[in-house]
């Protein structure tokens, strides 16, 4: 399943997911790979780092093009149809595409080949507090596309004196060398708009449509109401293509301190959710996403961070059906200057970022998008990087405010940057203090250091605890210790009308590369999950359950 809803009616698309034929460079035995997956999930490949061919044959029924639609691979993706190279993409978190002209009826092969070994060439993908796994991680598909083809839609809502509109973008792609007449018309709420266009040769046209929507009910955490839209793609009065989106009529605007949706200030109660599960790997499947949904709302919650790379689209699906509100954030974890200046970093960042927005625009549950989780922010050339990363996410999107999780206490250089200071602090577990004081010492700070007068989220607090450890002494480690932390902090969190928003470090226990990683990490895992990574709830779960009920909207 590529999304929770068809997105065409019209163009023909075949979801490639099954079983795809394998080898492992350097391994002299052939395999089939469940797709999606993760190759560590099968026993000769546990923790494996390397280059592996992913193979599939597949039918085209017609003389056609084809576009090949990759959710992701990790990390690193080179595919090629019937043996030559049609896409190369790095990243394990974001969706790429390839269109393949003029194919002939008939067989074919695609060869995927990933590689998941970490190198230079690799700045984002390092070891890190999270695994980088491999495979082709999410699903993938074939669709016929015609001369001209619907590329992509952005669909914008808005307030205005009383009434929802809405600006609907189109990207159509022309392939061929010659100009296209061509209509668009657009379906949503029971409202129909069409707008004439000439597709130029060889070249991508945009065509905006600004509608109306006197009647439609307004998208929140509490009423998540949703809306089919249908982009029809017309040539000589025949419907030759199109693209469904489901979208949402919601406003997040930053107003003063306050983070305000619809108008009205909203406390975002959530959890940082690594996509990863003890016998998937970071391949989630749907039901073990609706699953962590299911805990997470069982215990209060209202938002999530995607942790810290962009999601599979499914995930932001569901959180745009269940109203969950959604902080979602390029591809960064804790990188200093020096490997801010990889020469790959901002090349990769940049990438990341573009492919977020363009792909994950429509959301309505995306009401902030992040960058660069605990990066150099502490630096002039950091500075330089991050306000660099903020204009990119602002050229193609001034809808939603911008923020940073900063570790860099009493240093950040970056506050005046963002639309709302946002920071990780883990009082009591790396330093102990009183967590109220040590809080206010924190936004005495944020207000002298240019972070006054925004909005302030706890993006990251919690502690360890190894599941099943239990201890009446209730000392570091335990269950109990992380359940009493976890409600101190909230209790003081909670409680202060500065803040806008706290996320709990984090949903479930992950798993961390054992490269750098292990002596800190027991179980090679980063263990402050609520849950541990079968899902299996600690003391700290009722406790999170217990507060979150009685604080916060
Ligand atoms: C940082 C980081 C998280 C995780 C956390 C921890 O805040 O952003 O990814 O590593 O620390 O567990 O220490």
């Amino acid at each position: 399943m590529i999304r929770l809803f068809e997105t065409h009616n019209i163009r023909e698309q075949k979801e490639l997911d099954g079983m795809w034929k394998f080898i492992m460079q350097g391994v002299d035995k052939e395999y089939t790979m469940p797709v999606p997956g993760c190759f560590e999930q099968h026993p000769d490949f546990l923790k494996h780092r390397g280059i592996a061919t992913y193979s599939k044959t597949v039918y085209v029924k017609y003389d056609t093009n084809i576009r090949l639609e990759f959710k992701g691979v990790s990390h690193t993706a080179d595919v090629f149809f019937d043996g030559e190279k049609v896409a190369h993409h790095y990243n394990a978190f974001t969706p790429f595409s390839a269109v393949i002209k003029d194919v002939e009826k008939g067989t074919h092969q695609i060869d995927v080949v990933v590689d998941n070994t970490f190198s230079e060439k690799s700045a984002l993908h390092i070891p890190n507090d999270y695994y980088t796994y491999g495979g082709i991680t999410r699903p993938v598909s074939m669709e016929y596309v015609g001369d001209v083809y619907i590329k992509n839609m952005h669909f914008t809502p808005s307030w205005n004196n009383g009434k929802w509109r809405a600006k609907v973008l189109v990207e159509i792609e022309n392939l061929k060398q010659v100009e296209i007449t061509a209509n668009i018309s657009i379906d949503i709420a029971d409202t129909v708009s069409n707008k004439e266009f000439s597709a130029l040769p060889n070249s991508v046209s945009n065509v905006e449509f600004d509608m109306e929507f006197p009647k439609v009910l307004a998208w929140d955490n509490k009423n998540p109401n949703l809306y089919m839209l249908n982009a029809t793609l017309n040539v000589n009065n025949t419907a030759v293509d199109d693209l469904i989106d489901r979208v949402g009529f919601r406003e997040v605007k930053v107003d003063g301190t306050k983070l305000l949706l619809n108008g009205k200030p909203v406390y975002l109660k959530g959890f940082n959710r690594h996509e990863d599960y003890a016998t998937v790997g970071c391949a989630v499947p749907l039901q073990l996403m609706a699953g962590d949904l299911d805990l997470m709302q069982d215990m209060g919650a209202n938002a999530m961070r995607t942790c810290h790379y962009p999601n599979d689209e499914r995930m932001l699906d569901l959180c745009d059906e269940r109203g969950i509100l959604v902080w979602e954030e390029n591809h960064a974890r804790g990188f200093d200057l020096a490997k801010m200046q990889n020469p790959n970093f901002e090349r990769q960042c940049d990438d990341c970022i573009r492919e977020m927005i363009e792909n994950h625009y429509n959301h309505p549950s995306i009401i902030i998008w992040g960058i660069l989780n605990e990066c150099a922010s502490e630096t002039d050339d950091g500075r330089r990087m991050y306000k660099a990363q903020y204009d990119r996410i602002r050229s193609m999107d001034l809808s939603r405010p911008c923020t940073s999780a900063t570790c860099r206490h009493f240093s950040d250089i970056c506050l005046d940057l963002e639309d709302i200071v946002s920071y990780n602090i883990y009082t009591n577990w790396y330093e102990n203090d009183d967590i109220k004081e040590r809080n206010n010492k924190e936004i005495d700070w944020i207000k002298s250091a240019n972070g006054g007068n925004k909005p302030i989220i706890i993006s990251e607090f919690g502690a360890a605890a190894i599941y099943g450890y239990r201890s009446r002494a209730r000392e570091k480690w335990s269950e109990e210790f992380q359940a009493d932390l976890i409600k101190e902090s909230l209790s003081v969190y909670m409680n202060d009308t500065r803040i806008s928003g706290v996320f709990i470090w984090q949903f479930a226990d992950c798993r961390v590369t054992e490269e750098e990683w292990f002596h800190t990490r027991a179980r090679c895992h980063n263990n402050k999950g609520i849950v541990d990574e079968y899902r299996r709830p600690k003391l700290a779960y009722d406790t999170v359950k217990e507060m979150f009920k009685k604080y916060g909207n």
